[in-house]
Protein backbone atom coordinates (compact mmCIF):
# COMPACT_ATOMS: atom_id res chain seq x y z
CA UNK A 1 0.00 0.00 0.00
CA UNK A 2 1.17 3.51 -0.94
CA UNK A 3 1.99 5.59 1.89
CA UNK A 4 2.24 9.60 1.56
CA UNK A 5 4.29 12.13 3.83
CA UNK A 6 3.56 15.39 4.75
CA UNK A 7 7.75 16.12 3.79
CA UNK A 8 7.74 19.42 4.31
CA UNK A 9 5.87 22.75 5.40
CA UNK A 10 6.31 26.52 5.34
CA UNK A 11 4.22 29.46 6.57
CA UNK A 12 4.33 33.64 5.35
CA UNK A 13 4.31 35.55 7.92
CA UNK A 14 2.92 39.37 7.10
CA UNK A 15 5.03 41.97 8.05
CA UNK A 16 2.99 44.00 9.54
CA UNK A 17 2.03 43.49 13.51
CA UNK A 18 -1.38 45.06 14.82
CA UNK A 19 -1.71 44.77 18.84
CA UNK A 20 -4.79 44.28 21.09
CA UNK A 21 -4.91 48.21 21.96
CA UNK A 22 -3.97 49.41 18.53
CA UNK A 23 -7.31 47.77 17.47
CA UNK A 24 -9.21 48.73 20.16
CA UNK A 25 -8.02 52.12 20.48
CA UNK A 26 -9.38 52.48 16.89
CA UNK A 27 -12.50 51.06 17.58
CA UNK A 28 -13.35 53.13 20.34
CA UNK A 29 -12.62 56.20 18.62
CA UNK A 30 -14.59 55.37 15.89
CA UNK A 31 -17.55 54.33 18.31
CA UNK A 32 -17.21 57.91 19.96
CA UNK A 33 -17.14 59.41 16.45
CA UNK A 34 -20.62 57.27 15.19
CA UNK A 35 -22.15 57.99 18.99
CA UNK A 36 -21.42 61.57 18.60
CA UNK A 37 -22.41 62.02 15.10
CA UNK A 38 -25.66 59.93 16.16
CA UNK A 39 -26.45 61.44 19.67
CA UNK A 40 -29.83 62.27 19.01
CA UNK A 41 -31.60 58.93 17.12
CA UNK A 42 -29.55 57.56 20.60
CA UNK A 43 -31.10 59.71 22.56
CA UNK A 44 -34.67 59.51 21.30
CA UNK A 45 -33.90 55.56 21.73
CA UNK A 46 -33.83 54.73 17.93
CA UNK A 47 -30.52 53.83 17.69
CA UNK A 48 -28.78 51.70 20.13
CA UNK A 49 -25.20 53.54 21.08
CA UNK A 50 -21.74 51.52 20.30
CA UNK A 51 -20.13 50.28 23.63
CA UNK A 52 -16.65 49.89 23.86
CA UNK A 53 -14.31 47.14 23.35
CA UNK A 54 -11.63 46.32 25.08
CA UNK A 55 -8.44 44.62 25.38
CA UNK A 56 -8.92 42.83 28.87
CA UNK A 57 -12.32 40.72 27.14
CA UNK A 58 -10.37 40.28 24.46
CA UNK A 59 -7.53 38.43 25.72
CA UNK A 60 -9.62 37.02 28.09
CA UNK A 61 -12.61 35.38 25.69
CA UNK A 62 -10.26 34.62 23.27
CA UNK A 63 -6.36 34.33 24.13
CA UNK A 64 -5.81 36.36 21.37
CA UNK A 65 -3.16 38.84 21.83
CA UNK A 66 -1.86 40.21 18.39
CA UNK A 67 -2.31 39.07 14.86
CA UNK A 68 -0.55 39.91 11.66
CA UNK A 69 -1.79 41.76 8.84
CA UNK A 70 -0.67 42.16 5.25
CA UNK A 71 -2.09 46.25 5.56
CA UNK A 72 -2.98 47.76 8.75
CA UNK A 73 -3.73 51.04 7.81
CA UNK A 74 -7.29 50.95 7.42
CA UNK A 75 -8.24 48.91 10.45
CA UNK A 76 -6.48 51.38 12.52
CA UNK A 77 -7.91 54.07 11.06
CA UNK A 78 -11.76 55.43 12.85
CA UNK A 79 -12.61 56.68 9.41
CA UNK A 80 -11.94 53.65 6.84
CA UNK A 81 -12.53 50.65 9.31
CA UNK A 82 -11.55 47.98 6.54
CA UNK A 83 -8.38 46.34 5.49
CA UNK A 84 -7.02 48.14 2.54
CA UNK A 85 -4.70 47.09 -0.28
CA UNK A 86 -1.35 45.77 0.90
CA UNK A 87 1.72 46.65 -0.88
CA UNK A 88 1.98 43.88 -2.74
CA UNK A 89 -0.91 44.44 -4.77
CA UNK A 90 -0.01 45.63 -8.46
CA UNK A 91 -1.90 48.49 -9.65
CA UNK A 92 -3.50 46.54 -12.74
CA UNK A 93 -6.20 43.59 -11.76
CA UNK A 94 -3.89 40.93 -13.76
CA UNK A 95 -1.11 41.51 -11.95
CA UNK A 96 -0.43 38.39 -9.01
CA UNK A 97 -2.76 38.48 -6.27
CA UNK A 98 -1.36 38.67 -3.08
CA UNK A 99 -2.66 35.37 -1.87
CA UNK A 100 -0.20 33.96 -4.86
CA UNK A 101 2.58 36.08 -4.14
CA UNK A 102 2.14 35.33 0.46
CA UNK A 103 1.43 31.54 -1.19
CA UNK A 104 4.86 31.68 -3.37
CA UNK A 105 6.57 32.43 -0.36
CA UNK A 106 5.36 30.06 2.00
CA UNK A 107 5.53 27.20 -0.62
CA UNK A 108 9.26 28.13 -1.24
CA UNK A 109 9.98 26.96 2.90
CA UNK A 110 8.02 24.09 2.51
CA UNK A 111 9.60 23.06 -1.18
CA UNK A 112 13.17 23.71 0.98
CA UNK A 113 12.26 21.87 3.66
CA UNK A 114 11.01 18.35 1.32
CA UNK A 115 14.08 19.24 -0.77
CA UNK A 116 11.89 18.91 -3.98
CA UNK A 117 12.12 21.56 -7.00
CA UNK A 118 8.47 23.27 -8.68
CA UNK A 119 9.13 21.46 -11.56
CA UNK A 120 8.47 17.73 -9.48
CA UNK A 121 5.37 19.26 -8.24
CA UNK A 122 2.58 17.91 -10.68
CA UNK A 123 -0.71 18.61 -8.49
CA UNK A 124 -1.03 21.78 -6.70
CA UNK A 125 -4.60 22.54 -4.55
CA UNK A 126 -4.64 26.26 -3.15
CA UNK A 127 -7.34 25.14 -0.31
CA UNK A 128 -8.34 28.22 1.51
CA UNK A 129 -11.48 29.61 3.57
CA UNK A 130 -11.06 32.72 1.25
CA UNK A 131 -10.26 33.96 -2.17
CA UNK A 132 -9.24 36.98 -3.37
CA UNK A 133 -10.92 36.60 -7.03
CA UNK A 134 -12.67 33.92 -8.69
CA UNK A 135 -11.25 33.33 -12.15
CA UNK A 136 -8.58 32.78 -13.18
CA UNK A 137 -7.87 30.36 -10.26
CA UNK A 138 -5.64 31.27 -7.85
CA UNK A 139 -3.89 27.96 -8.11
CA UNK A 140 -3.48 28.20 -11.26
CA UNK A 141 -1.47 31.03 -10.91
CA UNK A 142 0.74 30.26 -8.43
CA UNK A 143 1.56 27.16 -10.54
CA UNK A 144 2.93 29.51 -13.23
CA UNK A 145 4.64 31.97 -10.53
CA UNK A 146 6.73 29.07 -8.75
CA UNK A 147 6.56 26.72 -12.00
CA UNK A 148 4.94 23.54 -10.52
CA UNK A 149 3.59 20.90 -13.47
CA UNK A 150 0.47 18.83 -13.78
CA UNK A 151 -2.16 20.27 -12.61
CA UNK A 152 -3.53 22.78 -10.27
CA UNK A 153 -6.68 23.86 -8.71
CA UNK A 154 -8.39 26.10 -6.16
CA UNK A 155 -10.90 24.56 -3.12
CA UNK A 156 -12.22 25.99 0.24
CA UNK A 157 -13.65 24.15 3.28
CA UNK A 158 -12.99 27.53 5.85
CA UNK A 159 -11.60 25.95 8.73
CA UNK A 160 -10.75 22.43 7.38
CA UNK A 161 -8.97 23.81 4.07
CA UNK A 162 -5.71 22.11 4.88
CA UNK A 163 -6.97 18.58 5.98
CA UNK A 164 -9.47 18.95 3.46
CA UNK A 165 -6.93 20.15 1.29
CA UNK A 166 -4.26 17.32 2.20
CA UNK A 167 -6.77 14.63 1.91
CA UNK A 168 -8.09 15.46 -1.45
CA UNK A 169 -4.52 15.46 -2.77
CA UNK A 170 -3.25 11.91 -0.97
CA UNK A 171 -7.29 10.99 -3.28
CA UNK A 172 -5.34 12.13 -6.61
CA UNK A 173 -1.45 10.25 -5.30
CA UNK A 174 -3.21 7.28 -4.65
CA UNK A 175 -5.05 7.21 -7.80
CA UNK A 176 -2.33 7.86 -9.71
CA UNK A 177 -3.50 11.11 -11.11
CA UNK A 178 -0.55 13.11 -9.08
CA UNK A 179 2.68 12.25 -7.74
CA UNK A 180 3.76 14.94 -5.65
CA UNK A 181 2.10 17.63 -4.40
CA UNK A 182 1.82 20.84 -3.00
CA UNK A 183 -1.32 22.05 -0.29
CA UNK A 184 -1.42 25.72 0.32
CA UNK A 185 -4.01 27.49 2.47
CA UNK A 186 -3.20 31.19 1.96
CA UNK A 187 -5.45 32.68 4.35
CA UNK A 188 -5.58 36.93 3.28
CA UNK A 189 -8.85 36.55 5.36
CA UNK A 190 -8.67 40.19 7.33
CA UNK A 191 -10.12 42.01 3.76
CA UNK A 192 -13.49 39.94 5.37
CA UNK A 193 -13.81 41.38 8.63
CA UNK A 194 -16.55 43.75 9.51
CA UNK A 195 -13.88 45.90 11.77
CA UNK A 196 -17.15 48.10 13.34
CA UNK A 197 -18.98 44.78 14.93
CA UNK A 198 -17.26 44.20 18.48
CA UNK A 199 -18.05 40.80 18.60
CA UNK A 200 -15.61 39.83 15.86
CA UNK A 201 -13.37 43.37 15.23
CA UNK A 202 -10.21 41.02 16.72
CA UNK A 203 -10.43 37.56 15.42
CA UNK A 204 -8.48 37.02 12.54
CA UNK A 205 -4.94 37.42 10.89
CA UNK A 206 -3.57 36.83 7.53
CA UNK A 207 -1.12 34.11 7.29
CA UNK A 208 -0.26 31.40 4.72
CA UNK A 209 1.21 28.03 5.13
CA UNK A 210 1.96 25.38 2.37
CA UNK A 211 2.78 21.40 2.56
CA UNK A 212 4.37 19.34 0.39
CA UNK A 213 2.91 15.70 0.17
CA UNK A 214 5.18 12.84 -1.11
CA UNK A 215 4.81 9.32 -2.09
CA UNK A 216 7.28 7.77 1.34
CA UNK A 217 8.77 5.49 -1.13
CA UNK A 218 10.47 8.37 -3.05
CA UNK A 219 10.83 11.13 -0.48
CA UNK A 220 14.03 12.26 0.80
CA UNK A 221 13.36 14.72 2.72
CA UNK A 222 15.09 14.84 6.33
CA UNK A 223 12.13 15.08 8.23
CA UNK A 224 8.93 13.40 7.29
CA UNK A 225 5.58 12.47 8.74
CA UNK A 226 3.49 9.94 7.39
CA UNK A 227 0.14 10.21 6.89
CA UNK A 228 -1.60 7.11 8.54
CA UNK A 229 -5.08 7.85 9.31
CA UNK A 230 -7.93 10.56 8.01
CA UNK A 231 -11.58 11.52 8.52
CA UNK A 232 -13.71 14.15 6.97
CA UNK A 233 -16.74 15.13 8.46
CA UNK A 234 -19.42 18.50 7.52
CA UNK A 235 -22.76 19.67 8.90
CA UNK A 236 -24.79 22.18 7.98
CA UNK A 237 -24.55 25.52 9.99
CA UNK A 238 -25.19 28.88 9.26
CA UNK A 239 -23.26 30.11 12.80
CA UNK A 240 -20.39 30.90 10.61
CA UNK A 241 -20.84 33.14 7.90
CA UNK A 242 -19.56 35.35 5.18
CA UNK A 243 -22.06 36.21 2.65
CA UNK A 244 -20.19 37.83 -0.24
CA UNK A 245 -20.12 36.21 -3.59
CA UNK A 246 -21.96 36.41 -7.16
CA UNK A 247 -25.04 37.59 -5.03
CA UNK A 248 -23.61 40.89 -4.87
CA UNK A 249 -23.25 41.32 -8.52
CA UNK A 250 -27.06 40.75 -8.14
CA UNK A 251 -27.93 43.44 -5.02
CA UNK A 252 -24.26 45.72 -6.25
CA UNK A 253 -26.67 48.46 -3.49
CA UNK A 254 -25.87 45.85 -0.82
CA UNK A 255 -21.90 45.37 -1.95
CA UNK A 256 -20.49 47.13 1.24
CA UNK A 257 -23.23 45.69 4.17
CA UNK A 258 -22.19 44.55 6.80
CA UNK A 259 -23.96 41.18 6.30
CA UNK A 260 -21.65 40.59 3.90
CA UNK A 261 -18.43 40.03 5.64
CA UNK A 262 -17.85 38.20 8.82
CA UNK A 263 -19.98 37.18 11.37
CA UNK A 264 -20.32 34.47 14.13
CA UNK A 265 -22.45 33.71 16.75
CA UNK A 266 -19.40 32.81 18.85
CA UNK A 267 -21.36 31.17 21.90
CA UNK A 268 -23.65 28.83 19.70
CA UNK A 269 -20.48 27.87 17.58
CA UNK A 270 -18.58 27.02 20.69
CA UNK A 271 -21.29 24.57 22.18
CA UNK A 272 -22.18 23.07 19.25
CA UNK A 273 -18.90 22.44 17.18
CA UNK A 274 -16.82 21.38 20.59
CA UNK A 275 -19.31 17.78 21.05
CA UNK A 276 -19.03 17.06 17.64
CA UNK A 277 -15.14 18.10 17.60
CA UNK A 278 -14.89 15.66 20.82
CA UNK A 279 -17.09 12.76 19.44
CA UNK A 280 -15.08 12.46 16.20
CA UNK A 281 -11.48 12.92 17.63
CA UNK A 282 -12.50 10.11 20.14
CA UNK A 283 -14.44 8.02 17.74
CA UNK A 284 -11.49 8.42 14.89
CA UNK A 285 -8.76 6.88 17.90
CA UNK A 286 -11.00 4.21 18.69
CA UNK A 287 -11.91 2.98 15.11
CA UNK A 288 -8.26 2.99 14.50
CA UNK A 289 -7.10 1.11 17.64
CA UNK A 290 -5.25 4.19 19.25
CA UNK A 291 -6.19 6.02 22.48
CA UNK A 292 -5.41 9.71 23.03
CA UNK A 293 -2.61 8.60 25.35
CA UNK A 294 -0.77 7.08 22.07
CA UNK A 295 -0.87 10.96 20.67
CA UNK A 296 2.58 12.42 21.42
CA UNK A 297 0.77 15.77 20.43
CA UNK A 298 -1.74 17.72 19.03
CA UNK A 299 -1.89 20.48 16.40
CA UNK A 300 -5.43 22.14 16.88
CA UNK A 301 -7.65 24.67 14.51
CA UNK A 302 -6.80 27.64 16.18
CA UNK A 303 -9.87 30.22 16.82
CA UNK A 304 -9.89 30.38 20.37
CA UNK A 305 -7.80 29.29 23.39
CA UNK A 306 -10.77 28.39 25.99
CA UNK A 307 -12.11 26.01 22.87
CA UNK A 308 -8.40 24.50 22.61
CA UNK A 309 -8.15 24.29 26.54
CA UNK A 310 -11.55 22.81 26.88
CA UNK A 311 -11.11 20.23 23.74
CA UNK A 312 -7.63 18.89 25.58
CA UNK A 313 -9.01 18.42 29.35
CA UNK A 314 -11.92 16.71 27.87
CA UNK A 315 -9.71 14.59 25.14
CA UNK A 316 -6.65 13.59 27.72
CA UNK A 317 -7.87 15.05 31.15
CA UNK A 318 -5.14 17.26 31.51
CA UNK A 319 -4.37 21.05 31.23
CA UNK A 320 -3.42 22.19 27.78
CA UNK A 321 -0.05 22.90 28.03
CA UNK A 322 2.28 23.53 24.46
CA UNK A 323 3.80 20.38 24.84
CA UNK A 324 0.24 19.07 24.22
CA UNK A 325 -1.43 20.79 22.02
CA UNK A 326 0.53 24.02 21.10
CA UNK A 327 -1.18 27.46 20.73
CA UNK A 328 -0.21 29.69 17.75
CA UNK A 329 -3.20 31.85 18.27
CA UNK A 330 -1.86 34.37 20.52
CA UNK A 331 0.27 35.71 18.18
CA UNK A 332 -1.65 35.07 14.50
CA UNK A 333 -4.90 34.86 16.20
CA UNK A 334 -7.25 33.16 13.94
CA UNK A 335 -6.08 32.24 10.97
CA UNK A 336 -9.08 29.74 9.55
CA UNK A 337 -8.10 26.83 7.83
CA UNK A 338 -3.86 27.56 8.36
CA UNK A 339 -4.05 27.59 11.88
CA UNK A 340 -3.93 23.77 12.84
CA UNK A 341 -0.62 23.47 10.03
CA UNK A 342 1.23 26.66 11.46
CA UNK A 343 0.95 25.33 15.26
CA UNK A 344 2.27 22.06 13.53
CA UNK A 345 4.99 23.99 11.14
CA UNK A 346 6.34 25.32 14.23
CA UNK A 347 5.74 22.31 16.57
CA UNK A 348 7.01 19.16 15.07
CA UNK A 349 10.96 19.04 15.10
CA UNK A 350 10.98 17.62 18.25
CA UNK A 351 9.59 14.34 17.26
CA UNK A 352 11.18 11.14 17.27
CA UNK A 353 10.31 8.59 14.93
CA UNK A 354 7.68 6.19 15.32
CA UNK A 355 6.04 9.42 17.66
CA UNK A 356 2.29 10.06 17.00
CA UNK A 357 0.44 13.33 16.43
CA UNK A 358 -3.26 14.32 15.49
CA UNK A 359 -3.54 17.36 13.42
CA UNK A 360 -7.26 18.42 13.77
CA UNK A 361 -9.49 21.45 11.59
CA UNK A 362 -12.49 22.28 12.68
CA UNK A 363 -15.02 25.57 12.13
CA UNK A 364 -17.27 26.83 9.47
CA UNK A 365 -19.38 25.33 7.39
CA UNK A 366 -19.41 23.16 10.15
CA UNK A 367 -16.41 21.09 9.07
CA UNK A 368 -13.95 18.92 10.63
CA UNK A 369 -10.71 17.05 9.65
CA UNK A 370 -8.80 14.69 11.73
CA UNK A 371 -5.57 13.17 10.70
CA UNK A 372 -2.80 10.80 12.56
CA UNK A 373 0.35 11.59 11.50
CA UNK A 374 4.19 9.42 12.70
CA UNK A 375 7.43 10.71 12.32
CA UNK A 376 9.08 8.22 9.94
N1 LIG B 1 -15.01 44.05 24.17
C1 LIG B 1 -15.66 44.06 25.35
N2 LIG B 1 -16.78 43.36 25.59
C2 LIG B 1 -17.27 42.60 24.58
C3 LIG B 1 -16.66 42.56 23.32
C4 LIG B 1 -15.48 43.33 23.13
N3 LIG B 1 -14.83 43.33 21.96
N4 LIG B 1 -17.37 41.74 22.53
C5 LIG B 1 -18.40 41.28 23.25
N5 LIG B 1 -18.35 41.81 24.50
C6 LIG B 1 -19.28 41.61 25.60
C7 LIG B 1 -20.60 41.04 25.13
O1 LIG B 1 -21.45 42.09 24.71
C8 LIG B 1 -21.11 40.36 26.37
O2 LIG B 1 -21.69 41.29 27.24
P1 LIG B 1 -22.99 40.89 28.10
O3 LIG B 1 -22.55 39.76 28.98
O4 LIG B 1 -23.30 42.16 28.81
O5 LIG B 1 -24.02 40.47 27.10
C9 LIG B 1 -19.83 39.84 27.05
O6 LIG B 1 -18.75 40.63 26.49
C10 LIG B 1 -19.57 38.39 26.81
O7 LIG B 1 -19.76 38.12 25.41
P2 LIG B 1 -19.78 36.67 24.82
O8 LIG B 1 -20.67 35.81 25.66
O9 LIG B 1 -20.08 36.75 23.35
O10 LIG B 1 -18.26 36.26 25.05
P3 LIG B 1 -17.60 34.85 24.89
O11 LIG B 1 -16.91 34.55 26.16
O12 LIG B 1 -18.49 33.81 24.30
O13 LIG B 1 -16.48 35.11 23.77
C11 LIG B 1 -16.06 34.70 21.45
C12 LIG B 1 -16.87 35.49 22.48
C13 LIG B 1 -14.61 35.11 21.57
C14 LIG B 1 -16.58 35.04 20.07
C15 LIG B 1 -16.20 33.19 21.73
O14 LIG B 1 -17.55 32.84 21.88
C16 LIG B 1 -15.59 32.35 20.62
O15 LIG B 1 -14.49 32.56 20.16
N6 LIG B 1 -16.28 31.30 20.23
C17 LIG B 1 -15.74 30.37 19.27
C18 LIG B 1 -16.02 30.89 17.95
C19 LIG B 1 -15.27 30.13 16.90
O16 LIG B 1 -14.48 29.29 17.12
N7 LIG B 1 -15.57 30.47 15.72
C20 LIG B 1 -14.97 29.86 14.63
C21 LIG B 1 -14.36 30.96 13.97
S1 LIG B 1 -14.54 30.83 12.31
C22 LIG B 1 -13.11 30.20 11.78
O17 LIG B 1 -12.33 29.71 12.55
C23 LIG B 1 -12.78 30.35 10.33
C24 LIG B 1 -13.94 30.87 9.58
C25 LIG B 1 -13.58 31.11 8.18
C26 LIG B 1 -14.68 31.89 7.56
C27 LIG B 1 -14.34 32.42 6.24
C28 LIG B 1 -14.71 33.86 6.12
C29 LIG B 1 -14.32 34.48 4.84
Amino acid sequence: MTKIVISGTGVYTPPNTITNDELVDSYNDYCNKFNAANADAIDRGEMTAKQHSSTAFIEKASGVKQRYMMNKSGATNPDVMATELSDLAGSDLSDPSVSSQMAVAAAKKAMDKAGVTPDEIDLLIFSSSIWERFVPSIAVEIQRDLGTKGYAFDMAMGCSSATFGMSTAMDSMLSGMANKALVITCEYITPAMNYTDRDSHFIFGDACVAMVLEREAESKAPVQFRIKTRELFTELSYNIAAMFGSRVLMEPHKIMDEDQRFMQNGRTVFKELLPLVIGMVQKHLDSNNYSVADMRRMWLHQANVNMNTFAVKKLTGTDQDQDTAPIILDEYANTAGAGCMIAFDKYHQDFKEGELGLICSFGASYSIGCMIVERV
